[in-house]
């Protein structure tokens, strides 16, 4: 009770045992701007670039939600410091500074585009997740709301494609030299697709400015991995005990982190090399394998072992089933779609991921992973079903989590629901519908292009049998697919 509030001026009193930051953080300059300053940022880049303020002050960063005010309100009064924990077998708790600025860019437009024209500012980042792309296909949606009301408003844009345009307007007008866009989600190809989604955005504004973006600007690609569950009560609870002192809103995340990234950035760089990023060329080996080895059997076991009442990620692979399946998923139907990447061992690397999967440490819950499937399953599942059908390979065991999030959604629907998904109500509207007729309902998912495509009919008939096999009981299900 009383506590102190984190804060510059409490931070030297913290017990010794927390680390804070190695640096003095007054001596710091704002050179990123991240957008969307979820757990994710702050558990991830925000560390690697707390490291890299102790080698450069020219990396502090001003982080940016979108929409929602509450991470600046809880962090303004902590002068943007809050804890991350490390959830291993030894917890560490360490205080990050590297955020000097917070900002809602909804009440906020004004200071956001100033922050983004700054000159020393000279780095993007972006964590917005797969939806925040607004992608339709290979390009921009136009039709998106967001899209379409940032075009007729480009001076007070709401999506992330039309802060980043508008910034870079801004700098071309006054004379400055672009930032680079570093798009840090969980998208195949992540920076090429923002590149150009970006130019499409551009080019309809104002063509010479799109060209001058393609010119000047860089949007390496890279690839990111922490498993960051969100903030909960168990964890404000272990902060607040350890700290003596009030933190509104720290993240936690477990021991391993990896970021991959392009060496392509147009005006400086963090040293990021220095602080345990690897930069290299083959981004695409790595993505795709992270994509699908860890992201795939992710939403595997979500979408599973929701429907088998299960909470967490550790409690699903602490059932003996599901944890077999979702081992047999990843060596025999994943790992044959992908070329490793030199330096990547797969065995290895599917050993440490369930290992991860694993660990007791962290309660990881497997709703937090289930939101947003519509957007997660392509990139994370069908493109593993289509190359393993073109190698005429079985895809028994890969249709089993497609046809788990169709009786997901059909239970959340059936149960009134909401669903956390970009397309909710039509996906509610579909899981509404259902009744059970395997065929009828499967046909009526299928029928979302966005999502699956142009679906055929083997995949359909695949489907329909996994739909069914669920139905019929979700253990039974996995033993099937497990003895295939
Ligand atoms: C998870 C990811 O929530 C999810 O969908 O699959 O956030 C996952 O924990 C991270 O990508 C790990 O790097």
């Amino acid at each position: 009770m009383n506590a102190p509030r984190l804060s510059d001026a409490t931070l030297a009193a913290l017990p010794p045992a927390i680390a804070r930051p190695a640096y003095d953080r007054a001596a710091t300059r704002i050179g990123v701007v991240h957008l969307g300053a979820g757990a994710f940022h702050r558990a991830h880049q925000a560390v690697y670039l707390d490291d890299a303020l102790a080698l450069d002050p020219d990396w502090a960063v001003c982080a940016v939600s979108l929409r929602h005010p509450d991470l600046r309100d809880a962090l303004r009064p902590q002068d943007g410091l809050y804890t991350l924990a490390i959830l291993g077998d030894t917890p560490r708790l360490r205080v990050i500074g590297a955020l000097r600025e917070v900002l809602c860019a909804r009440d906020q437009t004004a200071a956001v585009l100033a922050r983004l024209a700054d000159p020393a500012v000279r780095l993007v980042t972006l964590t917005v997740t797969e939806k925040g792309y607004c992608l339709a296909g290979d390009g921009l949606d136009l039709a998106h709301p967001d899209i379409a009301h940032d075009l007729a408003a480009p001076d007070a844009p709401v999506s992330a494609i039309g802060h980043i345009v508008a910034g870079l307007a801004r700098r071309r007008a006054a004379g400055h030299a672009p930032y680079t866009v570093l798009s840090c989600d969980n998208l195949a190809d992540n920076g090429t697709r923002l590149r150009r989604a970006t130019l499409d955005f551009a080019q309809r504004l104002d063509p010479a400015l799109a060209r001058w973006i393609e010119a000047e600007a860089a949007f390496p690609r890279s690839m990111v991995d922490s498993i960051t569950p969100a903030s909960d009560d168990a964890l404000r609870g272990r902060v607040a005990q350890a700290l003596d002192a009030h933190d509104a809103w720290p993240v936690q995340r477990e021991p391993y982190a990896q970021w991959v990234v392009e060496d392509r950035f147009c005006n400086g760089r963090p040293p990021l090399e220095r602080v345990g990023v690897t930069l290299s060329d083959d981004i695409a080996g790595f993505d795709r394998a992270k994509l699908r080895l860890l992201n795939g059997p992710h939403s595997a076991l979500a979408y599973l072992g929701l429907l088998l009442g299960l909470e967490t990620v550790a409690d699903a692979m602490r059932h003996p089933g599901l944890a077999r399946y979702a081992e047999r998923l990843m060596r025999e139907d994943i790992a044959p779609t992908l070329d490793a990447p030199a330096g990547l061992d797969l065995d290895a690397y599917i050993a440490a991921i369930l290992e991860r999967f694993r660990n007791p440490a962290i309660a990881h819950r497997l709703a937090q992973i289930a939101w947003d499937g519509s957007q997660k399953l392509p990139v994370r599942l069908l493109g593993t079903l289509r190359d393993a059908r073109a190698a005429g390979r079985p895809i028994d065991r890969l249709c089993l989590p497609i046809a788990a999030w169709m009786q997901f959604v059909r239970r959340q629907a059936q149960a009134g629901v909401a669903l956390a998904d970009p397309m909710a109500e039509a996906l509610a509207r579909i899981g509404r519908a259902a009744t059970g007729d395997a065929q009828a309902d499967v046909a009526r998912f299928l029928a979302l292009a966005e999502v699956f495509g142009r679906a055929d009919a083997g995949l359909a008939s695949a489907l329909v049998e996994a739909y069914r096999r669920l139905d019929a009981g979700p253990d039974a299900a996995l033993a099937a697919a497990a003895r295939v």
